[in-house]
């Protein structure tokens, strides 16, 4: 580690004036599908590259709404939806290398699926087991994480020993606008900018925390701005616009992966379903402004951007649509496979060599699990 002559660790840092978002939120493609003034310092991804996120939108909706159903059924506990955030779930796994890392929250299962884990495993843990389903180092993504915010403060440590190691892999964190009001999103800016962390911060503003509204949780102009304090390159992006979000993040994933240290992107979107599935929405927010923010749903702008520019056939979407409906089908056949868990399996893999009480317990708990099966 070396401190340089302007005195900061590890290297040179963006100057203020860098460091500021857009004054309005990047955007490539209107609400329409037609083409938006774009900022010039931003490139859109080939139309191979955007085809390629549009099928994946399609299964990441699909997959929504199967899990959606399944709580309906009493087959999973709890689903929290993503239903309208689909730009942001898919270009955020989109633009990582297999050797980089993702921290989601519990509402982006659709991103965990979108990197390829198996959509079973992901839904382990919102089926009630104690373990994530998935091998977090095997998939490089780390479990759904429901205490707000904690899981940046381990993105940032994640990301700031893999580059003290060497390694070239990034780390993505995400979050949602409540959990920019967490004492832990400040910690973690603050430590990703003085250690230099190759860390892309992705906060999806879906405009509510539960019930509370954007502007009861925030007086700042843009939750974007929150980085420029602490020294962090900010932006803010149409959260529903897949083109631009996935083109912010391209650039923010390279600042990282090049040794400028973190990078913090605000999307702006909407979750058109209620907070989970235990959740009334309209307690809390009217229908005119759901329909507005549906009419701004991030699929069909795709859709129509792609079809425009002639890239997107009807066989495309067909296939699409095919391959989301065959992952529902599997889903629904293999969800509850493995039976009800093995209770005693709590007391596994938390210590090497467990306390005289935890054996104690272990032993009562056996005796009790016994009384019950005789
Ligand atoms: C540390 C902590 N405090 C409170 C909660 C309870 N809680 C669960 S979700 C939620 C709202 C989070 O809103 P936001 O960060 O905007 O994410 P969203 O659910 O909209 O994706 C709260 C307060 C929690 N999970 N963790």
């Amino acid at each position: 580690m070396s401190i340089t002559a302007d005195g900061y660790l590890n290297g040179t840092r963006p100057a203020p004036d860098e460091l500021l978002p857009s004054a309005v939120p990047v955007r490539f493609v209107t609400e329409e599908g037609t083409a938006a003034d774009a900022p010039s310092e931003y490139a859109a991804s080939s139309d191979d590259r955007l085809g390629e996120a549009y099928r994946r939108m399609v299964v990441a909706r699909r997959f929504d709404q199967q899990a959606s159903a399944l709580t309906r059924q009493g087959r999973l506990a709890v689903y929290p939806s993503s239903r309208g955030q689909e730009a942001c779930q898919v270009a955020g796994a989109l633009a990582l290398r297999q050797q980089d890392w993702l921290f989601p929250t519990y509402r982006d299962t659709a991103a965990v699926v979108s990197r390829g884990v198996d959509p079973v495993e992901v839904l382990t843990l919102l089926r009630g087991d104690w373990h994530c389903g998935y091998d977090p180092v095997a998939t490089r993504v780390a479990p759904l994480c429901t205490p707000l915010a904690t899981q940046l403060l381990h993105a940032v440590g994640m990301a700031d020993a893999l580059r003290r190691r060497g390694e070239d892999a990034v780390v993505m964190a995400f979050v949602g606008d409540g959990g920019t009001s967490e004492g832990d999103f400040h910690e973690a800016l603050n430590f990703a900018a003085v250690f230099g962390a190759p860390v892309v911060f992705l906060i999806q503003n879906n405009q509510y925390a539960i019930s509370v509204p954007l502007a009861e949780q925030t007086a700042a102009p843009a939750l974007a701005y929150k980085g420029v304090g602490y020294g962090v390159r900010s932006e803010q992006v149409d959260g529903n616009d897949l083109v631009a979000v996935l083109a912010v993040l391209d650039e923010a994933v390279e600042h990282a992966r090049s040794g400028h240290g973190p990078f913090l992107v605000e999307a702006h979107t909407y979750r058109l379903d209620g907070h989970t599935n235990a959740d009334d929405p309209g307690r809390y927010r009217d229908e005119e402004e759901v329909r507005r923010w549906a009419a701004a749903d991030p699929l069909p702008r795709l859709q129509a951007w792609l079809r425009t520019r002639g890239t997107l056939t009807d066989q495309d979407i067909d296939a699409a649509q095919a391959e989301a409906e065959a992952l529902a089908a599997d889903l629904r056949a293999r969800i509850e496979l493995d039976g009800p868990p093995d209770v005693l399996e709590m007391f596994d893999h938390v210590y090497t060599h467990p306390t005289p009480q935890l054996n104690e317990q272990r032993r009562s708990l056996e005796t009790e699990v016994e009384g019950t099966e005789a």
